[in-house]
């Protein structure tokens, strides 16, 4: 929940390079069979960063990748997955802890001012939308901090999941994503294998589908004026089950739209500036070991999510194309933002015994 919101509404080192490992070698008989809802991707070389107009200086240049094979989630990591972890553990996400407002402090700008208790409590940041045309640079005209919302609550109170069982989660932190993960003996995705998966196997193509501009069919995002206008032709204003859209060319949905989803890595402005300057594919890279994201300067760890969400349009954030990037601190939760999981078959046989997260579906 915490820092990204509170910098919202409270005020408008090089990368080391990835080591150049030997090539890929396809082993698929050492690979367990998939964990239920995942599918296995065999990994190779591809093209990552952007493509065409759309790109942006983060996602530039274009530079070659190899990444090693792994299993990843066919979908968003659900309510009804998120509850089977929290019921057996207890987990308590970041969303219903309150803040230490000395820990946060350091992280934001000096002479920051100390937020009202109120927002020192515990809560989240929940859209809301405006009956008006807002400033599409002042966010928290869309934003609303709101005391008690966290991923059982996604609205604050008085609203719950009961009916939103088969949703993504939304409100988990990068630390409450890889708790779950522990858990479940998986981990996020790095960046790379984030976007080879969500490029389904297409190349130099803008978006999961290929070249076609958006449409609804595509993938759950905002149609019409954002923030105030939302025809909802894709059927959703807010987050749609899991898997209510087409797969890609991997079998996987909603690696664009529906909610953002947590990557492994740290996350810098020129990342693929750095790596282009190696020789050769980067193989299995993960990222800076310091993060330095422009619009967070005091903030030292933000981290990578993709795939934009219910909340992207063409005018006001086309994150819905594979290359996209985006960052927040790793203590944030917020509306649109859930992740999906990977595994490898290492990290299988290494767990004692692995956890069985819910189906992403109930039994027939
Ligand atoms: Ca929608
Ligand atoms: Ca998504």
């Amino acid at each position: 929940m915490i820092l990204l919101p509170l910098l919202i509404l409270l005020m408008p080192p090089p990368e080391t390079p990835s080591d150049h490992g030997p090539p890929i070698i396809s082993s698929p008989d050492r690979n367990p069979t998939a964990p239920d809802g995942m599918v296995w991707l065999d990994g190779g070389t591809f093209k990552m960063g952007g493509v065409g107009e759309e790109a942006r200086d983060d996602e530039r240049p274009v530079h070659e990748v190899s990444i090693d094979g792994f299993f990843i989630d066919i979908n968003e990591v659900t309510n009804r997955q998120f509850k089977a972890f929290v019921d057996a553990t207890n987990y308590i996400t970041v969303a219903e802890r309150s803040v230490d407002w000395e820990q946060l402090r350091q992280q934001l700008p000096p002479g920051t001012p100390r937020p009202s208790d109120a927002m020192l409590a515990p809560g989240s940041l929940v859209f809301v939308q405006p009956d008006h045309p807002a400033d599409l640079n002042n966010p928290a005209m869309w934003w609303q901090w709101t005391s008690d919302a966290n991923w059982k609550q996604p609205q604050g109170p008085g609203s719950n999941i009961e009916d939103l069982l088969d949703h993504p989660v939304v409100h988990v932190s990068h630390e409450d994503a890889m708790a779950y993960c522990r858990w479940a003996n998986r981990r996020l995705p790095t960046e790379a294998e984030w976007e080879f998966a969500s490029r389904g196997g297409l190349e130099d193509k803008i978006y999961t589908w290929g070249d076609d501009p958006i449409q609804p069919k595509h993938a759950n995002v905002w149609q019409g004026r954002f923030p105030n206008e939302n025809s909802m032709e894709d059927g959703y204003l807010l987050t749609a089950p899991v898997g209510s859209y087409p797969a890609n060319g991997y079998g996987l949905h909603d690696m664009a739209g529906n909610v953002w989803e947590w990557c492994q890595d740290r996350y810098r402005l020129d990342t693929y500036r750095l790596r282009a300057e190696s020789e050769g594919p980067v193989h299995n890279p993960s990222g800076p070991d310091k993060a330095f994201d422009p619009r967070t300067p005091h903030a030292p760890d933000s981290r990578v999510h993709r795939g934009g969400s219910f909340l992207c349009n063409a005018v006001y954030c086309d994150s819905y194309r594979p290359s996209a990037r985006m960052s927040t601190t790793p203590d944030t939760g917020m509306s649109h933002l859930g992740f999906r999981t990977v595994t490898t078959p290492e990290l299988l046989m290494k767990a004692d015994g692995p956890a069985s997260p819910a189906p992403t579906k109930p039994p027939e």
